[in-house]
C-alpha cells in the first residue's frame, strides 16, 4: 500500500480517501506542509523535492515561463528551491521560436535557460516535432523537399544553439494516434502529411548530431490507464519503438507524459508491464507532465488535494522505484499556473488544484505524497 508519509508521521492511501470522504486530517500528512522551501526559518524548512530526488538517483523539476519567473517573485523563489530541472513549458515551440520562415525568435528560452544556469537547474528541451503549436506560416509548406529542409534546419539551429545545455530533449511528441485510423496507429499530422513516417527518424538522427550529449525522448501522452484506448496507443507505440532501435534510431528514453484524473482510481498494472518491456529495450523513462486533474472531485479543497494526493502516491509507487527512470517532472510547480485552469475548468468555477503547491505556494497533499515516494527511494538507495 502506497503512503503519504513525512518525518514525523504517516498518512495511509486509505486515510487519504477517508479524508476525501470529509473524515479528518492525519497527523502525517501535515507533516512538512508548513510551506514552501523557501521560508527562511530554518526550523520551517522540509527536505525540497530536488534533493530528495537527488538522493534517489533521481531529479525533480517542473515545467515553467518566463512570464511567470519574470513577474513572480515569490514564485521564482519557490521554483528555485524546490525543482532540480527546468521545462519551458511553450518558450521552445515553433510556434514561440518562429516568426517567420527565416527567422528565429529565442528571446523566451535564452531567458529561461540563463535563470536555470544561475539557480543551478538543469533543463529539459520541449519539444522539437508536435502537431500543435505549430508557426502559422508552416501550412503554407506543401512539398517533401521543403518540408525535410525546414525540420532538418529546425533542429540543427535549436539543439545546436543548447548544445552541451540541455539534460534531454522532447524530440517528437505525441506521434501516436490510433483514431486516425492508419495501420500503425501513427497520427496524422503536419509532418505525417508532408514527409511520411520518416519525419520521426530525421528528428531523432538530426538531435543527435546537433548535440551528442543530450537525452533524446519520444514523448507520449494517454497511456497510463486500464482501459481499451490506452491499451492500443502502448501497442502501437512499442512497435515502433522496436522498429526505430532496430533501425539504429538514436531513441535514448521514453518520456511518459502523465496528464492523470484524480476520479480515477488505478494501480497502473497495465502501464507497469508496458514500462518493464520499455526497459527491456534498454530505454530509460522519464515522467515529463505530471499532473492530476480535479474537475470531478468534491469541491471542498481538503477532500479535493487528498483525492489527488492519493493518485500522485498510487502512481509515483509504481514509477519511481523503477530502475530506468530518470526522474519526474510536474507540469507546473503551483496552482497559480496550470493549463488546467483553462483546459480542466470545473464546472463549479472553483480554481482547479492539480498540482503540489497551492495557488499561494504552499505545499499540499500531493507535494507530501510526492516526497514520500522519492524518500522511499531514497532510502532504498542508501541500504
Ligand atoms: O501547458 C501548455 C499550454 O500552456 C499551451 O497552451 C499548450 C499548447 O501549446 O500546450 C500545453 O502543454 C502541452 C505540452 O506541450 C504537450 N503535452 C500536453 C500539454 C498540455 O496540453
Amino acid at each position: 500500500m502506497s503512503a503519504v508519509a513525512s518525518t514525523t508521521g504517516i498518512c495511509t492511501r486509505r486515510e487519504l480517501l477517508q479524508l476525501a470522504a470529509g473524515g479528518g486530517l492525519c497527523a502525517g500528512a501535515l507533516a512538512g506542509l508548513g510551506g514552501p522551501a523557501v521560508a527562511t526559518s530554518a526550523a520551517t524548512v522540509a527536505p525540497r523535492l530536488r534533493d530528495l530526488a537527488a538522493a534517489g538517483g533521481r531529479f525533480y523539476g517542473a515545467a515553467t515561463g518566463r512570464r511567470q519567473l519574470e513577474a513572480d517573485p515569490d514564485f521564482a523563489r519557490c521554483f528555485a528551491a524546490e525543482c532540480g530541472l527546468l521545462v519551458p513549458e511553450n518558450e521552445l515551440k515553433w510556434r514561440a521560436l518562429r516568426p517567420a520562415p527565416d527567422q528565429f525568435d529565442f528571446s523566451g528560452a535564452d531567458w529561461l535557460v540563463a535563470f536555470a544556469r544561475r539557480q543551478g537547474l538543469l533543463v529539459r528541451g520541449h519539444t522539437l516535432v508536435w502537431h500543435d503549436a505549430l508557426a502559422p506560416w508552416l501550412q503554407t509548406v506543401r512539398r517533401a523537399r521543403d518540408a525535410e529542409q525546414l525540420l532538418g534546419a529546425h533542429i540543427a539551429a535549436v539543439v545546436g544553439r543548447y548544445a552541451g545545455q540541455m539534460h534531454s530533449w522532447d524530440v517528437v511528441n505525441e506521434v501516436i494516434n490510433p483514431e486516425d485510423g492508419r495501420a500503425d496507429g501513427l497520427r496524422a499530422s503536419f509532418w505525417q502529411a508532408r514527409l511520411d513516417s520518416a519525419y520521426i527518424e530525421l528528428a531523432f538522427h538530426q538531435a543527435a548530431a546537433a548535440d551528442p550529449a543530450a537525452r533524446l525522448v519520444l514523448n507520449e501522452t494517454q497511456i497510463e490507464y486500464d482501459d481499451d484506448a490506452s491499451a492500443r496507443r502502448r501497442d502501437h507505440l512499442l512497435a515502433l519503438l522496436q522498429r526505430l532501435l532496430a533501425k539504429g534510431v538514436p531513441v535514448h528514453a521514453l518520456g511518459v507524459q502523465s496528464h492523470l484524473v484524480g476520479h480515477v482510481a488505478s494501480d497502473f498494472h497495465a502501464l507497469a508491464d508496458f514500462l518493464d518491456e520499455v526497459e527491456r529495450l534498454g530505454l530509460r523513462l522519464i515522467v515529463t507532465e505530471l499532473d492530476v486533474r480535479d474537475w470531478e472531485l468534491p469541491a471542498e479543497p481538503a477532500a479535493r488535494d487528498a483525492a489527488v494526493a492519493a493518485v500522485y502516491a498510487d502512481y509515483l509507487a509504481m514509477m519511481l522505484p523503477r530502475p530506468n527512470l530518470d526522474g519526474v517532472v510536474t507540469w507546473g510547480l503551483s496552482d497559480r499556473y496550470t493549463w488546467l485552469s483553462e483546459y480542466g475548468a470545473r464546472a463549479d468555477g472553483a480554481p482547479v488544484r492539480p498540482l503540489p503547491f497551492d495557488h499561494a505556494c504552499q505545499r499540499k497533499l500531493a507535494w507530501s505524497a510526492i516526497s514520500t515516494a522519492l524518500q522511499t527511494v531514497a532510502n532504498k538507495t542508501r541500504t
